[in-house]
């Protein structure tokens, strides 16, 4: 069967570009294809694996479907196969309710060019193929529509393409929202914070070549014209060990590469750095400086041209260089060892090009510890053992300071400057007629989208403090996603009274408390170790651990390994069994990780407060994820669930064994059959009442009884059939998007003559 395009009926939103399945109703081009369909709708059936390549209808089986609610059976096996189907045919995303499920295809695939972003612009979510772009658009039509905060959670473990789907998200509202000049400037600067972040953030890794090794939280401020007016980023624990060590197989920060790479002979001439990243100890210890996925050169030159567009001027541009090459020669300072053990520097070289720092000075601080006694201030020399630990945290701490100065000034520059305009245009009121004809709000007032992009879960051979802070903080995510999805979707149908067969989930609040629970959580054990004075050492800290949590289900030590897991454990090591699979531990440096190690006279005019015991990374970690975890409950949430599709990195190899575990520990599943059973869309009375009033006679302008009533005399008229909706205590419970599309089509119509009423009356004005 062929299907037939039919522009008759011209698009009831001026936005929309519509697709119904079976024809389509739009303003698009004539039809180019010569098989039926226009051009576009061609496209975007094929996009959505209707059509093959000669324009015929292709079957079901074929390329699965979009919805995962669709499915005839909830079984995992009719999951898998389902997401198998759509992955062979580049069709990486499938719906479960409004969440996407998204697999990694690693190779391009063309559906993310600026056409593409036109076509969703303003589109309801299921009538196009899934795509992130559905998603961008209907938080932000919901956002304007109901002046109300969201945020996209982008969750999946490392590799399964968090960073690059918010990177398009971020694209499509750069592209999307309505513009001006003065406007355009602040949403380059969102664009080009993504280059200088990556560049100073990410690194290879084992299992990602572009993987994040800090945590990005981003605001992105509309104002009730729904213009992109502005942006904030919170940033997470850097993994700063990163730059003064790398496992085999793995790299620094981009940024060292690119300078080395990309920085003209001028440049490396005046930072004293040689074109060779083999001369630099921090740079070789992964021996793979060079990774054919990533092109250096290219990389510096984006970064460069970022820097300017995010305002940073010409002078801190060299400084930043200067500090990062200041890093590099600080690596290569070496020390021997004299007659008695203590550490002497084996060179000055690498000293004179620190920048603004005195040599000698810098000298006496690796070398010596400054003991100050009751007048005087004692010397006491280092082993070189320390000398390099202090070189090192000395390193760490001026890549940690000068990443949050980034952050800081990419804040500053994003920051909502513009001045409201309060003059709008015909253009605008077609567009958004409604808001102030049936909202009458503020101009003014600006609302959010968040983006949530973290590192993502990771085991390695060898694991440490740093997996232990990202897989806690996957933990909290998941954790974030249970309570806002399976737990709380069920508790409201009860607390709503709405008949509800229960769906078991397994809940991770029990990984999260072993972890983070005030006294006797892991994370409070460790700083007791790292605060107690005497013997404390990464041993004590295990055995603590052992008579605290021995008997915890989701915690393994050495002693309890065979029995629990059939798999032993060195006697360094603590193993635990996380949401996402278990993870084994080597507790040889948490304690000093998890102290703030940065040598503190260097940055003394930074922390006044020094007399203060400092908070160990770890509390700041879990305090910052708690406030996190406030900021984004406070919002509305849309999902993203990136799966990878394969270890070796390899294009169009889907690794059933590694998709189905994921598919299980982000309860996937669980989530399916929730939303099946379910109801698709719930709105308070009030809510649904003001913004329908208009549909029907009886309540529109003003309904002076009950909300409820009003919405029953509402959904009446529209015609709901019963099995339709549910009546809650104080919403109304729709089963699915269509019911509501159907709506929201007669509410497009109205208010459109609404405003054509409303511009023929100030005509003049
Ligand atoms: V980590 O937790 O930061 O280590 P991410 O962020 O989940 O991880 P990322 O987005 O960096 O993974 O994706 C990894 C690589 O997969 C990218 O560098 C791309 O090469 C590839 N990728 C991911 N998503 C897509 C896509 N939609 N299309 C094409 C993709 N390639
Ligand atoms: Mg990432």
């Amino acid at each position: 069967m062929l299907l037939k395009c039919a522009a008759v009926l011209g698009s009831p939103s001026p936005f929309a570009h519509r697709v119904v399945f079976g024809w389509c109703v739009s303003s698009c081009e004539p039809w180019a294809s010569g098989q039926g369909f226009c051009a576009l709708c061609t496209n975007l059936y094929r996009l959505s694996g209707l059509l093959d390549m000669e324009g015929a209808l292709t079957a079901r089986d074929r390329v699965g479907i979009q919805d995962f609610v669709l499915l005839d059976e909830t079984t995992e096996a009719a999951f898998l196969s389902n997401l198998k189907k759509r992955f062979s045919n580049d069709l990486i995303y499938t719906y479960i309710g409004t969440l996407i499920v998204s697999v990694n295809p690693y190779k391009e695939i063309d559906m993310y060019n600026k056409k593409q972003m036109e076509i969703y612009m303003g589109v309801n979510f299921f009538e196009l193929p899934p795509h992130i772009f559905a998603l961008a658009d209907n938080a932000y039509h919901t956002m304007l529509t109901e002046f109300n905060n969201h945020f996209i959670l982008i969750s999946g473990e490392s590799g399964a393409g968090k960073t690059e789907a918010s990177k398009k998200i971020l694209q499509y509202y750069a592209v999307s929202c309505p513009s001006t000049t003065l406007l355009n400037t602040v949403r380059d600067k969102m664009l080009m914070s993504n280059p200088v972040l990556e560049a100073f953030g990410n690194a290879k890794t084992l299992k990602n070549d572009n993987s994040s090794r800090f945590g990005k939280y981003m605001d992105i401020q509309f104002d009730s014209q729904g213009d992109a007016v502005g942006g904030h980023i919170l940033n997470y624990l850097l993994e700063k060990s990163r730059v003064v060590h790398q496992n085999h197989g793995e790299r620094n920060f981009h940024i060292f590469y690119q300078l080395v790479e990309g920085g003209s002979d001028d440049l490396l001439r005046q930072l004293g750095l040689e074109r060779n990243c083999q001369q630099y100890n921090y740079l070789t210890q992964g021996e793979c400086a060079i990774v054919s996925s990533i092109n250096d050169r290219n990389d510096w030159k984006t970064v460069k041209n970022a820097l300017q567009v995010i305002d940073i001027d010409e002078d801190s541009i060299n400084y930043l260089f200067g500090i990062v090459a200041s890093v590099l020669h600080l690596g290569n300072v070496q020390f021997d060892s004299d007659s008695k053990g203590q550490a002497l520097l084996n060179n000055n070289h690498e000293l004179s090009w620190l920048l603004g720092v005195d040599a000698h000075t810098l000298q006496e601080g690796l070398t010596f510890r400054k003991i100050e006694a009751k007048t005087d201030q004692v010397l006491s020399p280092f082993t070189t053992d320390h000398a390099i630990y202090a070189r090192d945290a000395l390193a760490k701490a001026i890549y940690g300071k000068t990443f949050t100065w980034l952050v800081n000034r990419i804040n500053e520059s994003m920051e909502n400057k513009v001045r409201i305009r309060l003059m709008w245009n015909e253009k605008q009121i077609s567009h958004y007629s409604h808001h102030f004809i049936l909202y009458s709000k503020d101009p003014s007032r600006k609302t959010v989208i968040g983006l949530l992009d973290i590192y993502g879960f990771e085991v390695f051979y060898v694991n440490s403090f740093e997996q232990f802070c990202i897989n806690y903080c996957n933990e909290k995510l998941q954790q974030l996603f249970i309570q806002l999805t399976l737990k709380s979707e069920q508790e409201e149908y009860e607390a709503e009274d709405i008949e509800w067969e229960s769906v078991h989930f397994f809940n991770n609040k029990i990984i999260c408390d072993l972890v983070e629970e005030k006294h006797r959580g892991i994370i409070a054990i460790l700083d007791e170790e790292c605060l107690r004075p005497g013997d404390a050492t990464d041993l004590t800290f295990l055995e603590r651990l052992e008579e605290k949590m021995g008997n915890h289900p989701h915690f393994v030590t050495h002693k309890l390994a065979d029995k629990m897991t059939r798999k032993t454990l060195e006697r360094g090591d603590f193993r635990l069994l996380h949401y996402a699979g278990e993870v084994t531990y080597c507790v040889v440096g948490k304690k000093r990780k998890n102290k703030q190690s940065q040598p503190k006279t260097c940055f003394s005019s930074v922390d006044p407060d020094s007399r203060r015991r400092p908070e160990t990374v770890a509390t700041q970690f879990k305090s910052s994820l708690l406030k996190l975890t406030e900021i984004l409950m406070a919002k509305e949430a849309w999902y993203i669930r990136c799966l990878k599709s394969n270890e070796s990195k390899l294009p169009g190899q889907f690794d059933e064994a590694l998709i189905r575990h994921q598919v299980k520990y982000l309860g996937l599943m669980e989530h399916l059959r929730v939303r099946r059973a379910g109801f698709a869309y719930r709105r308070k009375y009030e809510v649904f009442l003001k913004r329908y009033k208009p549909l029907c006679p009886a309540t529109w302008p003003h309904w002076m009884g009950m909300p409820a009533d009003g919405v029953e005399v509402l959904v009446q008229h529209l015609g709901y059939m019963p099995d339709e909706y549910k009546m809650g205590r104080t919403k109304i419970f729709i089963r699915h998007p269509r019911t509501l599309y159907a709506t929201e089509d007669a509410f497009e119509k109205c208010k459109h003559e609404l405003a054509t009423r409303l511009q023929a009356k100030y005509k003049g004005y």
